[in-house]
């Protein structure tokens, strides 16, 4: 792909030992910034911070993001930003868990450290993983299991996320089969176990401190997952997992793991706090359920990376932000993706879902990346319109009009509206 990691570039910042010198000063700002209340509102009308409108805030390296939480960091990327394939770096946005994040790493310290049941326990520099390693790059989207939370009736704890909490980037760096060949997977292993550098209670309070996640070992997707070190040809950011994060495509990313440090082979399945308890699903063909079989204590669950992401679709532009004007067109444009597959398939309703008529499909970047869209609509009456999106994948899967609702907030793909008006020409 043209957009490939300029290895040069990376090299010459490893050999000037130039990373983290160039990080520090901005990154120590990370932690010190003080924690902004949501500010306490009293109406009229539904609270808008519980609507998952939130206050912007520039953090180090990054535009300014809609901040949901500082502590531990949670950074929305506006709306506006997906009108590009993919998702500037400086824009892409910021989930942790934990508190405590590394603001600076040390590379010539850094190791990525192999433990458990492995022949050989390596312990590999930035710099084996960039020339010992055949890099390889995909284009895939990483989107949290909490993305549109906000948007769940009746209402779910956890990050009152709108749309903003995905993205799409090339990402470069070395395959995972690669790695766990040359430390060796010995028999007996039944999954891996990723652990980054970031520590902390977090508001979840859980004890541990580390987060930690697991991959079936013999899960098709260790295939295709790779560990970053490049991000749309560039270092990963701070706060997008550097120097190395896991790509798990078509996977939720509470899988992608930043910050990548411990690799381990597990003989037992992770029991640990992040694959037992947290990021579970109900065992249902979409996840789905309800509250009344959640308070019966009827729901089996599984961990939600035995889903794929379900296919989805955004509407970028318009925005609703202007009216729209009768006889004058108008590009509806937007992004789709699906975890199972290619999207083949975009429809635009401007009748609120009662006739859909296919959009165009842009550039195809592979099966795991955004898919932008776009569809010329000429209103010819002036009025309220609804427009709505829906995609569907090479698998067949498409969106549905109802929404899922489990206690997680995970696996939100209805189809996806927006509102406009337009105005009589003068
Ligand atoms: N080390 C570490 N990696 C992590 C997490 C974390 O808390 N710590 N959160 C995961 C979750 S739940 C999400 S949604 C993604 C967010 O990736 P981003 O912050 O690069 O957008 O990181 C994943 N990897
Ligand atoms: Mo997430």
């Amino acid at each position: 792909m043209e957009k490939g990691i300029n290895r040069r570039f990376l090299l010459k910042l490893l050999g000037a030992g130039g990373t983290a010198a160039l990080l520090k000063p901005a990154l120590a700002q990370t932690s010190a910034q003080a924690e902004t209340p949501i500010p306490s509102f009293t109406g009229p009308g539904p609270n808008p911070y519980w609507n998952g409108v939130h206050p912007y805030a520039i953090y180090p390296q990054k535009l300014p993001l809609l901040r949901m939480t500082d502590r531990p960091v949670q950074l929305e990327t506006p709306r506006h930003y997906f009108r590009t394939v993919f998702t500037p770096n400086e824009a892409f946005y910021v989930r942790y868990h934990l508190d405590e994040i590394p603001n600076q790493i040390d590379l010539s310290q850094w190791r990525l450290k192999f433990e458990g049941n492995f022949e050989r326990p390596l312990e590999l520099s930035l710099e084996d993983l960039l020339t010992k390693f055949k890099p390889v790059s995909i284009a895939a989207v990483n989107q949290c299991s909490g993305n549109s939370r906000s948007r769940f009736q009746p209402r779910v704890a956890g990050g009152q996320w709108g749309n903003g909490a995905m993205g799409n980037a090339l990402w470069t760096g070395v395959r995972l089969k690669d790695l766990l060949e040359a430390a060796g997977v010995k028999p007996g292993t039944v999954q891996i176990q990723f652990e980054g550098l970031d520590r902390g209670k977090g508001p979840e309070n859980l004890g541990s401190g580390r987060f930690m996640k697991s991959l079936d070992l013999d899960d098709p997707v260790v295939e295709e997952t790779i560990l970053a070190y490049a991000m749309n040809g560039e270092p990963l950011p701070m706060l997008n997992g550097f120097p190395v994060r896991l790509v798990v495509p078509g996977k939720f990313a509470t899988y992608w793991l930043k910050h990548v440090t411990w690799i381990r082979a597990l003989t037992e399945p992770d029991k640990n706090f992040w694959m037992a308890t947290a990021y579970r699903v109900p065992d249902t063909p979409n996840g789905s359920t309800t509250p009344e079989a959640v308070a019966a204590g009827q729901v089996k669950t599984v961990p939600i990376g035995h889903f794929n992401m379900p296919v989805r679709s955004f509407i970028i532009d318009p925005d609703g932000t202007s009216p729209l004007v009768v006889g004058m067109p108008v590009k509806i444009r937007g992004v789709a993706f699906s975890g199972h597959g290619k999207v083949v398939k975009v429809e635009i309703s401007t009748d609120d879902g009662k006739t859909w008529r296919p959009a165009v499909l842009g550039a195809d970047y592979g099966k795991y990346s955004f898919r932008t869209f776009e569809f010329t609509w000429r209103p010819s009456q002036p009025g309220n319109y609804v427009i709505a999106v829906r995609a569907t994948d090479e698998k067949g899967n498409t969106q549905p009009d109802a929404p899922v609702w489990n206690p997680g907030g995970y696996l939100w793909n209805k189809i996806e509206r927006q509102e406009v008006v337009v105005l009589a020409a003068k």
